[in-house]
């Protein structure tokens, strides 16, 4: 019997999906559980469900009462989307991070130098992208907490060694691991409606080591082995082939638009430091990112754009265009 689930529970799930901290996670499934049509057809997802959320209150008194509760590392959300590096042992995950943002991690000739997800600060114009490197997942072993990680980031970076025989094989193995559980990678990010809790990461493809001896051979039997309909960015991570390119791809693929806020006392806007939101956001919703305050409070705003005359009046329904300059009012 098909589950027929509503608009309001599949919201429910997609928040789900992005959330970060165990009391975000216990909201979201509590509205899936209260928005979940209840009929024959949900029976096991209306179980399933229940056990998550009874899972989930005792993580969260474990938690509050500073025991370890075995869900391991979360990561904060920061900037304007995240982005998580995927592959094989020496892949060049964190050689990556090393190239495209100030962190320093180790970088080495041997595997599992990473050993546990480590986010970064990694800049575009004037904004800035969390990219998360992370231990390797092989055939055998992938760390309980990826999964979540996976699951809430915007994007996924999978990158195959180019450098090594092994690199295809190794890339194989990490799709076949994913493959095997609810958390997938695909060309796009999407939720599968008639299987709850099965989420699709949209994923780039990144061959790296393109500098590296034989490594147009391998990539020319990576295409024949192994075919993807993930985008593909063919980098040298170490020498840093085409990694402007990569950087901003990363930056298209979130769809954020840029927002510059300016004080009704000041003159010009702070260009420093952009609030990111999605494409087609309302002014509400920078509103409560600007001060929470705001949410409530806040009466009109001008705007300064390209869409509309100078310091033109607008109300909280107002669709932001990119690079518009703010000033609200309470
Ligand atoms: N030739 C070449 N070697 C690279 C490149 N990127 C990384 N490496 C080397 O590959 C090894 C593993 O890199 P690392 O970033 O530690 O891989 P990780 O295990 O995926 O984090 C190191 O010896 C790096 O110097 C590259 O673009 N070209
Ligand atoms: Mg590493």
């Amino acid at each position: 019997m098909p589950a027929n689930l509503t608009q309001q529970y599949l919201k429910a799930e997609a928040e789900y999906r992005r959330a970060t901290t165990i009391e975000e996670e216990l909201a979201c499934l509590q509205l899936m559980f209260k928005e979940i049509p209840k009929h024959k057809g949900t029976d096991h997802l209306q179980a399933d469900l229940k056990t998550k959320i009874s899972n989930l209150k005792k993580d969260a008194a474990a938690e509050k009462s500073g025991k370890k509760s075995g869900r391991g590392l979360r990561i904060p959300r920061q900037g304007a989307g995240t982005v998580i590096l995927l592959g094989g042992p020496n892949a060049g995950k964190s050689q990556l991070i090393c190239s495209m943002t100030r962190a320093t991690p180790e970088v080495a000739a041997y595997p599992y130098t990473t050993q546990t997800p480590t986010p970064a600060m990694m800049p575009f114009e004037d904004v800035t992208i969390q990219v998360i490197d992370t231990p390797p997942i092989t055939k055998d072993f992938i760390e309980p907490h990826m999964f979540g990680l996976i699951r809430s980031a915007d994007l996924a970076l999978l990158m195959v060694d180019l450098g090594s025989d092994d690199g295809i094989e190794q890339v194989q193995e990490v799709l076949d691991r994913l493959g095997g559980t609810k958390t997938r990678l695909a060309a796009s990010s999407y939720l599968d409606e008639n299987d709850v809790g099965l989420s699709f990461t949209k994923t780039f493809l990144v061959p790296n080591k393109i500098d590296a001896p034989e490594s147009a051979e391998r990539l020319a039997l990576l295409h024949e082995l192994c075919p993807l309909d993930f985008t593909e960015y063919i980098v040298s991570t170490q020498e840093g082939t085409n990694l402007e390119t990569l950087r901003e791809a990363i930056y298209r693929s979130l769809d954020m638009i840029r927002i510059y806020s300016k004080l009704p006392t000041a003159k010009e806007p702070d260009r420093d430091r952009p609030f990111t939101v999605p494409r087609g956001s309302q002014l509400v919703e920078l509103a409560g990112q600007v001060h929470k305050d705001f949410l409530k409070g806040l009466k009109f705003a001008r705007v300064w754009g390209e869409a509309v005359h100078d310091g033109t009046v607008v109300k909280g329904d107002y669709e932001l265009h990119d690079k518009d300059v703010v000033e609200l009012h309470m």
